[in-house]
């Protein structure tokens, strides 16, 4: 038998790269700043309207899994074990979409976060918040020193590209709504920025 081929169709033209924004991975977003700035608050109402994203409070991560080396009685703490709190998170973040709340940013790998977030509050609005967590004096005023001296932004822009650290106030409840609402405009804007990349013709 002959088959006759429609030469005049061409079907190249009509394929368009698309890709499927479903299938574009999710970036991996670092919280920090002093306990009480609002981390866990913000990485929530994240999480609550982009259900894709997963929060990991590293806090409740070490209690759980037991990434210490015990309690250090003089600071009130735990002793982190980091080898193992960055073992155990290694495979989730090569995944993506994972929302990282901790007051510390430079025990983790640089090249895990795509956005950082320092959240900072003024002192009279943080000794309250943290004066409700039953802090003892000690460590209530460890923690509002470190806020005033700015340890915990100055402790990320020393691990990560200055382009990817946002500075945000969080201070009351309009704030964290308005810091929600950007970190997930930037969410979005990050996905479309990936799938448009990843269509565009190769040089
Ligand atoms: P963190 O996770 O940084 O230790 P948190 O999210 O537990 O802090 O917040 C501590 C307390 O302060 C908690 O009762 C919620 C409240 N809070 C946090 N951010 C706030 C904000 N921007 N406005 C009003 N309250 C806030």
């Amino acid at each position: 038998p002959t088959y006759r081929v429609a030469v005049g169709v061409r079907r190249t033209p009509l394929f368009r790269p698309h890709l499927d924004m479903a299938s574009v991975r999710y970036p991996n977003v670092l919280i920090t700043g002093t306990p009480g700035t609002g981390k866990s608050a913000t990485a929530m109402a994240v999480v609550a309207q982009l259900p894709q994203m997963t929060h990991v409070e590293i806090g409740a991560l070490v209690r759980d899994k037991q990434l210490h080396e015990g309690w250090d009685d003089d600071l009130q703490c735990h002793i982190l074990d980091e080898d193992r709190i960055c073992d155990e998170l290694e495979e989730q973040m090569e995944n993506g979409g994972v929302l990282v709340d901790f007051h510390g940013a430079d025990l983790f790998p640089e090249r895990w976060f795509d956005l950082v977030v320092v959240l900072r509050t003024d002192n009279s609005v943080l000794y309250p918040r943290l004066e409700n967590r039953g802090y003892t004096e000690k460590k209530l005023s460890e923690n509002m020193e470190a806020e005033i001296m700015q340890v915990i932004l100055d402790e990320t822009r020393g691990a990560y590209r200055e382009e990817i650290v946002v500075e945000l106030r969080s201070n009351d409840l309009e704030g964290l709504e308005s810091n929600v609402a950007r970190i997930i405009a930037w969410v979005n804007d990050w996905r479309k920025n990936q799938a448009a990349q990843a269509v565009e013709p190769s040089v």
